[in-house]
């Protein structure tokens, strides 16, 4: 895709005037967002629909990557860098007087996703393109994007997020390749001697129309697709929805993204919009695999299907409904098709996540998928039977107790279980799916998480990448482990001060942010603390306001107490039904308000909550953070993702051995991060021995004392509900995720935090060790992985890297 920076001011003015009958200097930024997003458009939908092409006729094997969630953000700046017309565009923008950065801010977020899971999925998207690799996304094209936070008087409050008001500008819909989704009603079999004829009666038929978005690869003139569908009234069926709330209960399925995370809430419209994407998308895969005359009986040598988290674990049956009910194949034929072409990832360990449905919801939602997962467990349990015992079984079972297990289709249903980080893959293998490890031990495997780090850091840090480009030259752009290069300078003063400098430029931009949004004065020379991430009771951001807390508490006893200043920075949504998180969020925004507020502080602490976090604001936070907060409970956080970014971006991390923390730990060398707290086996100890108890530590130790007393006895105002729930939360309730007993630990880890920023010296070179080994997170090393052991796929024949 090459473009000149004369050939874009004359296709951008063109545009402009076609478009809008304008000159640049009248247009409105939304205009000329939308006539740059149409430049860029143009730019690669040649290629797009080459790529296509090219994988039918090498008949290359695809992969179609399953997510209830997929959280892009921004998709203009990584789109004109991966096309290579970065540098060209800014150029041209600003010989016409305009500023890349300004137009970009226009766009508005595409948040289809909760967190991790769903952010997750956008950087495996592009890095399948980025690699080269036939991979396809398939989602839901939700109407609303993750609420909007606001925070009144300290409280979250969420707001919609109506993202498509100004029409999304990269997608395309393709209403020629819409399908049909059938759901509800009641389905009759019946036996005509070779197979079952299946009809069903009363059932809703909905319309699936997808909307494509390219993928954009990094320089390799390759372009995949994100497919997200919509729910739709058939044009054909405008009798059957006669009424305004017939039609808005087609409407209401792909409305709404739900709102929680790490917590599943059992609502029949979320397993109906589960049915609706994965029936969609598995039938619109068998109509083009049909297209080429190809035997059913060898699908899964033609495509992989991935399934992220059990949201789309009813592709298991879906699979089987088409190729038992429409393809008339055998049911074990089918069923070696189906564990051939499935995967699936895990993400969670913890109970409370797991997707358990009624079966009587299922029932309602589609009867014959039911039927069908009935059948797979009887099957399985008639297989096991005389082989295992029988509590084997019934743990192991899909349905039991008249509920669908969903990880236990997953898992029984593919060819492949994953868990997400070293410590996470071992925990399922060892402990939560141990049975299934036990029976199917050549199905399990790790994939560690990845990041995009041409978004992280190629585009989010422009200034660090200049100063690597600078050092190393510019072949980690291309493969990102070459960082390890900068590990040779780290006694080069001149590379270090670099990158202070460019540290510092970051937190001043950051500083400017922090200002407009919440009128905070902020010091770039404070240390930058930062904690982002969804608030949820394991990732502990309690054990941070605790430590904020204590540090108030000294500086109002000794005002000399605190060497280092501080600026404590948050970014977190709480799940809406999530009242105790939705708890923690007020009581950090009253001690921000009591901390900022008192003179007598001096700045020399700062608690900030920005409001919103979403990608586009940890695209500003991240590389301003001088510390990255990744500190749950150790056996509770899958891997973790912003740890991987944060260091990418020169942070150094305070960490609890959880997750993916242990890897980066292994990287970085225990010298260059800040480890503190209860390791996993100290965790399973206490949680089968029952021997914690939270009031000792609160009982013996002053400090712990004050601090928890101080959310109870007014000197944290405004927090007379708050404060107690989080006081009882802990010594009522007994603590379950260790806050107090990791406090001290965590304490005086933050002190040798702070010494050792006093020696910018030293720090500087952590942080330029950390930079070094962050390229072993890689999202693209990470679908590499997924591609030969799982998927078994391979790169485009006709992609040229580098
Ligand atoms: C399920 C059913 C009904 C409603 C909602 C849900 C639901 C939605 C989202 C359940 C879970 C999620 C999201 C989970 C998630 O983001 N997990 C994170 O995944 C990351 C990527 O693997 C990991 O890095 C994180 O550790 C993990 O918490």
């Amino acid at each position: 895709m090459k473009m000149t920076k004369e050939n874009f001011i004359h296709e951008f003015k063109k545009r402009l005037g076609e478009r809008y009958a304008l000159d640049v200097k009248d247009a409105a930024p939304i205009e000329l967002y939308q006539t740059l997003v149409a430049v860029v458009k143009s730019g690669y939908s040649d290629i797009w629909r080459k790529t296509w092409k090219s994988y039918v006729k090498n008949d290359q094997k695809q992969v179609y990557y399953f997510s209830i969630e997929f959280l892009p953000g921004r998709l203009l700046k990584s789109n004109l860098l991966n096309m290579g017309w970065y540098d060209v565009v800014e150029a041209g923008l600003k010989d016409m007087g305009l500023d890349l950065d300004q137009i970009s801010e226009t766009e508005v977020d595409m948040a289809l996703g909760n967190g991790g899971l769903g952010r997750l999925a956008s950087c495996f998207m592009d890095s399948l393109a980025s690699e080269g690799l036939p991979g396809n996304g398939n989602g839901i094209r939700y109407k609303y994007g993750l609420f909007k936070q606001k925070f009144v008087d300290g409280y979250q409050i969420e707001l919609p997020n109506e993202w498509l008001t100004d029409g999304n500008n990269w997608s395309v819909a393709r209403t020629s390749k819409a399908v049909d989704v059938l759901m509800g009603g009641q389905v009759h079999l019946h036996d005509n001697g070779k197979y079952y004829e299946v009809t069903y009666e009363g059932a809703d038929l909905i319309k699936a129309v997808p909307y494509d978005t390219g993928i954009v690869g990094y320089h390799n003139d390759h372009v995949n697709t994100m497919r997200l569908w919509d729910a739709q009234i058939p044009a054909s069926e405008e009798i059957n929805y006669p009424t305004i709330e017939d039609r808005r209960r087609v409407e209401d399925l792909t409305s709404v993204l739900y709102p929680d995370d790490s917590n599943y809430e059992g609502r029949i419209l979320r397993l109906k919009q589960e049915y609706f994407f994965t029936s969609a998308g598995i039938q619109s895969i068998i109509r083009h695999y049909k297209k080429y005359d190809r035997p059913l009986t060898e699908i899964s040598d033609h495509i992989a299907i991935h399934i992220n988290d059990t949201h789309p674990a009813m592709c298991v049956a879906e699979f089987m409904r088409i190729l038992l009910d429409e393809e008339h194949l055998d049911w074990d034929v089918a069923w070696k098709q189906t564990v051939q072409t499935m995967s699936y990832t895990n993400h969670t360990i913890m109970a409370e996540a797991l997707e358990k449905w009624p079966v009587d919801m299922l029932a309602t939602v589609q009867p014959r998928i039911l039927q069908i997962i009935e059948e797979i467990d009887r099957r399985y349990v008639e297989e096991l039977t005389g082989k295992k015992d029988e509590d084997f079984i019934e743990r192991t079972r899909i349905i039991k107790d008249g509920m669908v297990k969903m990880a236990h289709l997953a898992i029984i249903g593919s060819h492949s279980t994953n868990g997400v980080a070293k410590l996470h893959t071992e925990l399922l293998e060892n402990d939560v799916l141990h049975d299934f490890y036990e029976l199917y031990p050549e199905r399990f495997n790790n994939k560690t998480n990845g990041i995009a780090i041409r978004r992280w850091l190629q585009v989010a840090n422009p200034t660090l990448s200049k100063t690597i480009d600078q050092t190393i030259g510019t072949k980690w752009r291309f493969d990102s482990k070459e960082l390890h290069q900068l590990a040779k300078y780290d006694d080069d003063q001149a590379l270090l001060e670099k990158i202070g400098a460019a540290k510092r430029f970051n937190k001043v931009r950051l500083a400017k942010v922090i200002k407009e949004q919440t009128g905070i004065e902020v010091s770039p020379d404070a240390l930058f603390d930062v904690q982002i991430k969804r608030l949820h009771a394991y990732k502990r951001q309690l054990l941070n306001l605790l430590h904020i807390v204590k540090l108030y508490l000294d500086l109002k006893e000794d005002p000399n107490s605190q060497q280092v200043p501080r600026v404590f920075i948050f970014g977190a949504k709480a799940a809406p039904s999530y009242h105790y998180a939705k708890s923690i969020i007020k009581c950090i925004n009253e001690v921000a308000n009591l901390v900022n507020n008192d003179p007598t502080i001096e700045g020399k602490l700062k608690v900030v909550f920005l409001e919103n976090y979403g990608v586009s604001l940890a695209e500003k936070i991240i590389p301003a953070a001088d510390v990255s907060e990744q500190i749950s409970t150790a056996t509770k956080e899958a891997s973790g993702t912003s740890n991987m970014k944060l260091m990418l971006n020169g942070a150094l991390t305070v960490a609890t051995l959880d997750g993916a923390n242990i890897e980066i730990k292994d990287y970085v060398g225990d010298d260059n991060i800040f480890i503190f707290g209860l390791t996993k086996d100290e965790v399973l100890a206490y949680e089968t021995n029952h021997q914690y108890r939270a009031a000792d530590y609160y009982e013996n130790d002053p400090v712990l004392h004050r601090i928890l007393d101080a959310f109870v006895d007014g000197t944290i105002p405004n927090i007379e509900v708050e404060g107690h729930e989080i006081y009882d939360s802990l010594l009522r309730a007994n603590d379950e995720y260790f806050v107090l007993r990791d406090f001290a630990g965590y304490v005086a880890t933050q002190e040798r935090v702070s010494q050792t920023y006093l020696d910018q010296a030293k720090w500087n070179k952590m942080c330029l060790l950390n930079i070094a080994n962050a390229g072993y997170f890689s999202a693209d090393d990470t679908v590499e992985k997924y591609a030969t052991d799982i998927w078994q796929i391979k790169p485009n024949v006709e992609v040229q890297k580098g």
